[in-house]
């Protein structure tokens, strides 16, 4: 037997974008963390704008904004169409500064800060209107869920899947109005369902990790949250389906106008929300199931964040320790 062990498989061959997008989610998290638990989402979410905008300075992208803040005339920073970073491949970007702001404001668990990245034409460009979402997580037989069949069949199909009865699964969703009918008849089939004030971002991503102990997440949210979401997915090679939910003609006709030929009444596909090499990073401001909120000691702060890329299926937990007497960049 030769003494050789051969070279290592692991070769790093390529730059991984991803790394650098940590600290454009790591700097909205902290700038947004100072205003955990003061009841002013507005400022919290100005201040996680604010702080990624010019974070973003910093990627070595010719990046473009495709889900942001609204439209130009809306939005001050990160609106539909702003070109952003220092120059680099053609990317398109999705962000939500800061998702849940309400949970920031009354400093609640799952408030996170999530940027995603895909090359050019591979996002769904989703407008401000909501999205009805089913997810489940890796390693399930494709089309174990699917939006058309009833929450029972869902349940049931899940349960065989995983080897579980429907007594063991746990459905969550946005604790909504619009919910009601489909909760009760979940928890008729059996299952569990855990509620959440906002931040569906999230609790879609804890339909795909062990540790959140939740097995799908079925609702409707918003649609830019949809693509974000999906960029997760894809990561973690988890199953998705939205669909865009129209509320009048006029939303309908923004949807087509940004989607030019395409039917907007279709179900989409994890693919037709985010396709191609899809990057994603999140980072927490409070804590909640998927990751820790910043910690705020004297003249540092420590982050925690996820970060993953969907060419390579890495998933890092990164733990940022920020001294603010060395740093260039600290929040205002
Ligand atoms: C979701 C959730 C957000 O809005 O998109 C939700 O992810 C949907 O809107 O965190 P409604 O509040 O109208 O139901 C949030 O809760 C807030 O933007």
């Amino acid at each position: 037997m030769s003494d050789s062990i051969g070279p290592s498989p692991f070769v790093v061959s390529d730059r991984n974008l991803a790394l650098e997008l940590v600290r454009v989610t790591e700097a909205a998290a902290l700038a947004s963390a100072r205003w955990t638990g003061r009841g002013r989402k507005n400022d919290a979410d100005g201040a996680a704008v604010e702080a990624m905008r010019t974070a973003f300075d910093t990627v070595a992208i010719d990046g473009m904004v495709v889900i942001g803040e609204g439209e130009m005339d809306e939005a001050p920073m990160l609106y539909i169409g702003e070109k952003v970073g220092s120059g680099g491949p053609g990317m398109d970007i999705a962000v939500d500064p800061l998702e849940g702001t309400n949970l920031c404001a009354k400093d609640m668990p799952n408030a996170i800060t999530v940027v995603a990245l895909a090359e050019r034409g591979n996002f769904l460009h989703a407008p401000d209107i909501y999205m009805d979402k089913i997810v489940v997580g890796p390693n399930l037989p494709d089309g174990v869920v699917d939006l058309d069949n009833s929450i029972e069949t869902n349940l049931k199909n899940l349960a065989k899947a995983k080897g579980k009865s429907v007594q063991d699964l746990l459905l969550c969703t946005l604790d909504r109005e619009r919910h009601e009918e489909m909760i009760t008849r979940a928890r008729a089939a059996g299952a569990r369902v855990r509620l959440l004030t906002d931040g569906d971002v999230a609790g879609g991503i804890a339909a795909c990790l062990d540790t959140s102990q939740v097995d799908i997440y079925v609702g409707s949210g918003g649609a830019p949250e949809g693509v974000l979401t999906a960029a997760a997915i894809r990561c973690v090679e988890g199953q998705m389906q939205g669909r865009l939910l129209f509320e009048d003609d006029s939303q309908r006709e923004r949807a087509c106008k940004m989607n030019p030929g395409k039917d907007p009444d279709r179900k989409l596909g994890l693919h037709d929300l985010a396709a191609g090499s899809v990057l994603f990073s999140a980072t927490g401001v409070t804590t909640g199931t998927l990751l820790r909120g910043v910690r705020q000691l004297p003249h540092q702060a420590i982050t925690h964040s996820l970060v993953m890329r969907s060419k390579s299926g890495t998933v890092r937990f990164i733990e940022g320790h920020h001294n603010f007497k060395t740093k260039t960049w600290a929040p205002q």
